[in-house]
């Protein structure tokens, strides 16, 4: 039923595999598109269902970022378009009435990592990477981002990952709030299920109504969230996208 994600069930968590190993699991439109009917559908409706975790296929990536290739010419317009559309799919796992967990195996980079801010949890094993590298492609974070990383990590580290581009590890990011727990690569699964089995021995109505309470209190009215999409959209006319993604596609250091 889907290319690019697997789901699959053990006992009551719904493991979701994003599946393009080759292209360190890069989310194109379509395994956007799977995503957001997997969390629209199967994973929502079927009660079997009490928790999610989303990792990535392969050693190395847990996803690499949104899909370059797929972004190379757009306009300011279809740049806004698609982080509009983008901002609902993280919204609909950022409000997900079951626990979601973000088991990040490798890389998560761009609309990776953003897509693991998405999530309620993130746990990481200790040969992940993560940032946020827009800058180098003359952009900046597209999926909620620039909100989700001041949220757990504050404005100071938010602005310095942002704004320099650069990937920290594992430990950094358990100290910088952004992962709440770090393990071995063999134990990442495992530490994720052992977490939800914790969870669906508790109440999931008072589960589904801790997550809409503390999100309702980080909810600034979303003019944040509003303005990230305008200026995301805005990155698309400027020379330096066409740098940035140039120079990506062409293997060498763009010159800004
Ligand atoms: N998109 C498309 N393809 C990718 C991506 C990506 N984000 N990342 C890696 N790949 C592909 C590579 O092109 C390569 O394919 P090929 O073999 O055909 O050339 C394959 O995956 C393997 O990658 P590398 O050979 O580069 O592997 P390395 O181990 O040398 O490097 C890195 C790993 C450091 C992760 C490197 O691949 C890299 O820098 N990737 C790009 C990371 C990045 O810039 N991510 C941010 C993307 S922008 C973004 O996410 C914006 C989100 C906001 C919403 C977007 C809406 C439009």
């Amino acid at each position: 039923m889907y290319n690019n994600i697997k789901i699959q069930l053990l006992d009551q968590t719904a493991l979701l595999e994003i599946d393009r190993p080759k292209f360190l699991n890069a989310l194109s439109r379509e395994t956007l598109e799977e995503i957001e009917h997997a969390f629209q559908h199967d994973l929502l409706q079927n009660t079997a269902i009490r928790g999610v975790i989303i990792t990535g296929a392969g050693e190395k990536a847990f996803v690499a970022g949104a899909d370059i290739k797929e972004f190379e010419n757009y306009s300011s317009e279809e740049g806004m378009a698609l982080a509009k559309w983008g901002h609902g799919v993280m919204n609909r796992i950022y409000e997900f009435p079951k626990p979601v967990i973000a088991a990040i195996n490798g890389y998560a980079l761009g609309g990776g990592l953003e897509l693991a801010l998405a999530c309620h949890i993130r746990i990481a094993s200790d040969n992940a990477k993560v940032g946020l590298p827009e800058v180098s492609l003359g952009l900046i974070p597209g999926y909620g981002g620039t909100q989700r990383l001041a949220d757990l990590a504050g404005r100071g580290k938010a602005l310095e990952m942002i704004m320099s581009g650069e990937m920290i590890d594992a430990q950094d990011a358990q100290q910088w709030g952004l992962v709440n727990h770090v393990v071995s690569s063999d134990e990442l699964i495992s530490k994720s299920t052992d977490l939800l089995k914790k969870m669906y021995s508790k109440s999931s109505h008072a589960i589904a109504a801790a997550i809409k309470a503390i999100n309702a209190g980080l909810d600034k009215q979303k003019d944040g969230y509003e303005s990230e999409i305008a200026a995301f959209g805005d990155s698309f006319g400027t020379p330096d996208f066409r740098e940035g993604v140039d120079a990506f596609l062409a293997k060498r250091k763009p010159n800004f």
